[in-house]
């Protein structure tokens, strides 16, 4: 099976045991890798209604046949399992050499079950692997801990970790790799904490294996000088994500005020130009050209900015001071928070103040208040007095004291950096998200603000499902970044090339799509079977967004409508084969080679 090293590594540390398991070929071709194996593997193995910080959850790094190989940057995995912030399917996309070094050590997979007695981190090379004493890693903030790791290990041991935040099970709790680095959204660092291991560190020797290395070689190159090539490269080298402040705040998608408004005054003191401007750094993931990651001056040294923190903990939050912006990033990737969550719930605390809930959280913070932002960020990461509820979450916050309506979440996952009062169709990319209000599955707004703003249509729908195909499905699962697809026009034709040089197979479109048709349906039979039930309620976007208008701004009056946001919704289930309450149809999970999963979702969702 040329393309996957056709090895996943497993490591239950109950038992304190590790083997390896082959990887069947036909689960490889349906499932390709990353997100594809992990759902995979979560609905095969974890018991039905499993407590997502109990042992028996399972924390899945998951690679793809690109990983590893030079080309349009293939250094990240995916970090999978069940979250315990939304009770469903959760994972995140994490550029980290460690996925390189997985793959050179021999392993498409590393698959973490059980709990350590004491704390413990994972140390492989090759076929080495050892479960090592944590105890003076456990504490340390995840900036310290990788340069601890390293200088034990070398510097060729590349390390992913978490901070105190998912020791202390912070819902919300990332891991971290690089200093700039945090995936896993919906909670994949509490569930690494859950477990006791602080860190995997990997050392590979070996060769990621090729079909057509000669072939393979040569198409990467020209890919990659296309890529480089392009009219926008060098303003994306200049300002990456940043510069969508800037976009954002034209078209009135900036998230202001938790979500209140889509303009903020000062978007420009936290905007691309003025990193640009204060730029001291620029680093990338690794076999990346196109470096992300723009390092600016904190209140405290330095730190890798991009949009979602930018805009979720500045204008989100009233603060319009790139250094304290700056701060408050570093905070959550030391302390392995997750940005736009922490972004998400201070803006809640921010306007449950404004609103007059100060009694019901026992203190008052004022939009823009740094100070109070700053201490709070700390107190989360270690669930220290009020911490210990905000930790949990807008949508547990909301539920313990009120104020619902203004919690911005999806199915408990907070809405990353897109105010949707005008742009239903970033609504519903939130909303049929796999893992819950994110925008990696279909950034669907850049085309939406440029079309049919205010449309309803069944093109809407058909636009999300396209583009979380290619996201979701395509990107995901080969694993690579989509970056050079979607910030610098890279042709999509070169993915299936370089994957058929890679892996020998054939891969057509048709074939990526299928593969991200099957992961969609397993991942929402994951949900219905995990949360015993399913509504079509739980795809529904935050009540703010069809209740209180923007109040200013050249979009003033916009807000979502609820009937034709219903009707929008049917056209994707119709779309995607699924029925009205959105579970996959017998014919559709059959069409899809996935029979096997009716009997289990039947038990808890009627089936048509
Ligand atoms: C990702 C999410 C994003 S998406 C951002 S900024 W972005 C936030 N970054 C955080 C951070 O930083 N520190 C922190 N403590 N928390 C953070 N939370 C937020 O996490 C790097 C890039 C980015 S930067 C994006 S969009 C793209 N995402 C990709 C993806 O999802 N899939 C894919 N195949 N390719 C992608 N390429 C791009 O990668 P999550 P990363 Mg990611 C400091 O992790 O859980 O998916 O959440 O991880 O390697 O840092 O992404 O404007």
């Amino acid at each position: 099976m040329a393309g996957w090293q056709g090895r996943v590594l497993r490591i239950d540390l109950t038992r304190k045991k590790a083997v390896v398991q082959q990887l069947d070929a036909t689960v490889a071709r349906a499932f390709i890798g990353g997100r594809g194996l992990a759902i995979k593997i979560l609905w095969d193995e974890l018991p039905p209604g499993v407590d997502p910080l109990s042992p028996h959850n399972k924390l899945v790094f998951a690679t793809g046949p690109l990983t590893g190989l030079p080309g349009p940057n293939f250094g990240k995995l995916v970090v999978a399992a069940k979250s315990p912030l939304t009770g469903g399917y959760g994972d995140g996309n994490i550029g980290s050499w460690t996925a390189v070094n997985l793959r050179k050590a021999g392993y498409d997979a590393l698959v973490v079950e059980g709990k350590a007695e004491k704390p413990v981190y994972i140390y492989i090379e090759n076929d080495k692997v050892e479960i090592l004493d944590a105890r003076d890693y456990w504490g340390l903030n995840a900036w310290a801990v990788e340069e601890k790791l390293q200088k034990v290990h070398g510097r060729d041991a590349t390390v992913i970790t978490i901070g105190p935040a998912g020791e202390n099970l912070v819902r919300f709790a990332t891991v971290i790799s690089h200093k700039g680095r945090s995936g896993g959204r919906p909670g994949m660092g509490a569930v690494m904490g859950s477990k006791n291991l602080k860190a995997v560190v990997v050392k590979g020797k070996g060769e990621v294996p090729v079909a057509d290395k000669a072939g393979y070689q040569k198409l990467a190159v020209e890919a990659v000088r296309e890529g480089s090539a392009s009219p926008s490269y060098g303003f994306w080298m200049r300002q990456g994500t940043t510069s969508t402040v800037e976009w954002a705040q034209e078209a009135s998608v900036l998230p202001t005020y938790n979500f209140s408004e889509g303009q903020f005054e000062d978007f420009f003191k936290i905007g691309g130009n003025m990193v640009e401007k204060f730029e001291t750094d620029l680093k990338s993931c690794p076999l990346c050209f196109m470096a992300c990651g723009h390092w600016v001056p904190a209140e405290s040294g330095t730190v890798e900015v991009d949009y979602e923190n930018l805009a979720m903990l500045g204008s989100n939050l009233g603060i319009a001071d790139l250094s304290k912006v700056g701060e408050l990033n570093k905070i959550a990737d030391t302390m392995g928070i997750d940005t736009i969550s922490l972004g998400n719930v201070l803006g809640y605390v921010m306007e449950a103040s404004e609103r007059g809930f100060g009694d019901r959280l026992g203190f008052v913070v004022e939009w823009g208040d740094y100070e109070a932002a700053k201490q709070l960020a700390y107190d989360i990461a270690y669930r220290r007095g009020v911490g210990d509820l905000l930790a949990e979450g807008v949508k547990r916050i909301s539920e313990r004291i009120g104020g619902e309506d203004f919690a911005m979440h999806i199915k408990g996952l907070e809405v990353s950096a897109y105010d949707c009062h005008a742009a239903p169709a970033m609504a519903l990319a939130y909303a049929t998200s796999p893992i819950g209000a994110h925008h990696k599955d279909a950034w669907v707004i850049s085309w939406e603000v440029r079309t049919d703003r205010f449309g309803y249509t069944r093109e809407k729908a058909s636009k999300v499902i396209e583009l979380q195909r290619i996201r979701g499905g395509w990107f995901e699962t080969f694993v690579g970044c989509r970056f050079p697809w979607v910030e610098v026009g890279l042709s999509l034709d070169w993915y299936p090339k370089l994957f058929k040089t890679a892996t020998g197979l054939d891969a057509t479109p048709d074939y990526f799509n299928e593969v991200g048709d099957r992961i969609y349906a397993l991942i929402r039979a994951f949900w219905a079977r995990e949360l015993g039930y399913w509504d079509r309620e739980l795809d529904m976007p935050p009540a703010k967004w069809f209740k209180e208008p923007l109040s200013k701004g050249p979009l003033r009056g916009a807000h979502l409508d609820y009937d034709k946001y219903h009707e929008l919704l049917s056209h994707y289930y119709d779309l995607r084969g699924w029925d009205e309450r959105g579970i996959p149809r017998r014919s559709t999970l059959k069409r899809l080679g996935l029979e096997y999963v009716a009997p289990v979702l039947e038990r808890y969702v009627e089936l048509r």
